[in-house]
């Protein structure tokens, strides 16, 4: 399983859709867990195409080619029939890349897996405003507002979040945030309630919430 791992992470690092698509089939069959699916055979070679995105090596190409690996993956274990196994109590999450922050590869995999383990996603897309979050919470009285970035300066923006829903009346709306760009901002200077390491972890909190609220109904 092992091998095959490493050579799924090749094949997404070499954009080979096709060979990607069926090690992903060959490790399902052999009952691979999904966290370590997607963090070995997805996240870390997407990740370590980290030289694409300066000036001296930038390849356009290779990355289009690995994304595109990477979403295929994604359409096989979505039409696997694969459970995440962490039942979510019922709930709404707005989910959106972060204004001007055009990477949106991890939070497609959000998008999925949040889908999977039976959430409601509402997914804005890249590059949204700060206010869309909080207007979409709104519209669709959200439980969650998750903000994905990959760009360290954008974090300011991710901060108005907190700002512009408090001022809106939305003072218990759990705030999530996951991505590179916020790795070195701390849940404070984020103004959010958890700062995800991945989407599994994104997951976890959501259920520990759900839990929590679980009980609160039951002692009130
Ligand atoms: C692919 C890529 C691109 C692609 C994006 C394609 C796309 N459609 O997304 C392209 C080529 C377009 C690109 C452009 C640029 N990029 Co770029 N890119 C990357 C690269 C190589 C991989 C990112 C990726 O997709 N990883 C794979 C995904 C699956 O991982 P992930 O996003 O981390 O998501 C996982 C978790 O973090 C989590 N997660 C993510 N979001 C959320 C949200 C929530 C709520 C939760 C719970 C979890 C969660 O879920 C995923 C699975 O667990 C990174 C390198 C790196 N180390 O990150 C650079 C990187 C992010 N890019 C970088 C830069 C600088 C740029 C450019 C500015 C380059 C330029 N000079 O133009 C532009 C930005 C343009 C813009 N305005 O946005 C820098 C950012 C530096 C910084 N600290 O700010 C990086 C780190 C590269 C580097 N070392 O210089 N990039």
């Amino acid at each position: 399983m092992i091998n095959h791992l490493q050579d799924l992470a090749q094949a997404v690092k070499d954009g080979d859709n096709k060979k990607a698509r069926s090690l992903t089939r060959q490790l399902l069959a052999e009952g691979i867990p999904i966290d370590l699916l997607v963090e070995k055979g997805l996240t870390e070679p997407l990740n370590s195409l980290n030289s694409k995105c300066t000036i001296d090596d930038f390849s356009l190409l290779e990355i289009f080619l690995a994304g595109r690996a990477m979403m295929d993956v994604l359409e096989v274990i979505s039409n696997s029939g694969q459970k995440v196994v962490r039942p979510l109590p019922e709930m709404t999450v707005i989910l959106g890349t972060i204004k001007d922050d055009l990477h949106d590869l991890g939070k497609h995999i959000v998008s999925i897996f949040f889908s999977l383990a039976g959430l409601k996603v509402i997914d804005l897309g890249k590059d949204v405003e700060p206010q869309k979050f909080v207007q979409a919470a709104i519209e669709y009285k959200a439980d969650c507002i998750a903000v994905s970035s990959l760009l360290t300066i954008t974090a300011q923006y991710a901060k108005e979040i907190r700002r512009l829903a408090t001022h809106c009346g939305l003072n218990d709306i759990t705030i999530i945030a996951g991505g590179a760009g916020f790795r070195l901002a701390s849940r404070k200077y984020l103004g959010v309630d958890f700062v995800a390491r991945d989407v599994f972890a994104g997951l976890d909190y959501l259920l520990s919430l759900g839990r929590r609220k679980k009980n609160y109904d039951q002692t009130s």
